[in-house]
């Protein structure tokens, strides 16, 4: 959604609106105003004409329109009602020279998770893929995910108390997944190129197809989610982090269901069993062996006790 049609939706209101004002406020024709109007309602957004102006009627739940209104964050929304994976489009914009673009799909064929592991995405879910392109160094790319992932969680929160996040990047509700970052980056030694933080979240979707051990928001809220809301807020809450990066941690650490656990993490040459006892820049975690303190920068994490180390164990998930 392009800028003016963004500063045209975002006037709309519950009261009526005149084509004049609008005109003024977004520096365009009235002929122009009436076109953006007639865009907007084509992508579902219920506007009435009234005497006085237009007046916003609607949202719709989801798509570009109902995700861009009043979205504070600078992000040009672009809707795809099903793609193979939105990754794979968002790539396509990183090598077009784009920046600050983020696609969003009902549903995906080829949803990926990390290590080509497969992201089950039905049509009712949110699947989003945020391009930027952040002035970092390719090793501090994972402060990113965190900040994709503590965004997200917080956005949650507004359904469900009880979401925490699972290191590196898992989000749950109780000890149910309910979402999961994939980021993909291209760079050179000292500076990013371009980051895409994928964010895949179980939302609306029939919840027997999703996988066992998963949950949705729908299940956890017992009622519909309204999938825009929740987007705006990620990428709200996300754009301060991309700002403030070093507020990531702290809040990372009051979401986190890992810390204080014993765990076993599965790297690509090892296997590491130990109590972890924090989070270190830019996303390692630090596990206690009993031997030696060592901080683990990738790797599938699993929890063995319960965070007071009762040793009870909760079971591998
Ligand atoms: C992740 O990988 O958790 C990252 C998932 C990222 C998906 C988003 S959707 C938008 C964007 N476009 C993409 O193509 N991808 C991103 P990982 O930690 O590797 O977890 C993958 C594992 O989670 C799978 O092996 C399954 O066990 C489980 N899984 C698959 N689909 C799931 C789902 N819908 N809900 C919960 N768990 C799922």
């Amino acid at each position: 959604m392009d800028r003016t049609r963004r500063c045209v939706l975002s006037l709309l209101d519950s009261t009526p609106t005149s084509g004049p004002e609008i005109a003024e406020a977004c520096g365009i024709s009235r002929a122009a105003v009436w076109k953006h109007i007639e865009a907007l309602r084509s992508e579902g957004v219920e506007i009435a004409g009234t005497p006085n102006g237009y007046q916003l009627e609607r949202l719709p739940e989801y798509g570009a329109a109902g995700v861009s209104f009043r979205l504070e964050a600078p992000f040009n929304i672009v809707y795809r009602e099903h793609v193979q994976s939105t990754n794979d489009v968002a790539r396509t914009f990183a090598r077009n020279g784009e920046s600050d673009i983020v696609v969003l799909a009902d549903s995906q064929s080829r949803g990926r998770g990390r290590l080509d592991r497969s992201w089950m995405s039905p049509p009712g879910g949110i699947y989003m893929s945020i391009l930027v392109r952040p002035s970092l160094p390719p090793r501090d790319t994972p402060i990113l995910t965190l900040g994709a992932a503590v965004a997200t969680a917080k956005a949650i929160q507004s359904i469900s108390s009880n979401v925490t996040i699972k290191w590196p990047n898992d989000l749950r509700i109780g000890e149910q997944k309910v979402g999961g970052i994939l980021t993909e980056m291209e760079g050179e030694a000292d500076q990013v190129s371009w980051v895409i933080l994928g964010i895949g979240l179980n939302a609306n979707q029939d919840p027997e197809i999703v996988p066992d051990g998963a949950t949705t928001l729908e299940a956890a809220s017992g009622a519909p989610i309204d999938r825009g809301r929740i987007v705006r807020m990620v990428l709200d809450f996300f754009d301060e982090y991309l700002t403030h990066p070093e507020r990531i941690l702290p809040e990372w650490r009051m979401f986190s269901d890992t810390l204080g656990r014993q765990v076993r993490i599965t790297t690509p040459t090892d296997e590491i069993y130990g109590r972890a006892v924090d989070i270190a820049h830019p996303g390692s975690l630090t596990v206690d062996t009993g031997e030696e303190t060592i901080d683990v920068h990738i790797g599938d994490c699993e929890h063995l006790t319960t965070p007071d180390g009762s040793g009870r164990d909760v079971g591998v998930y």
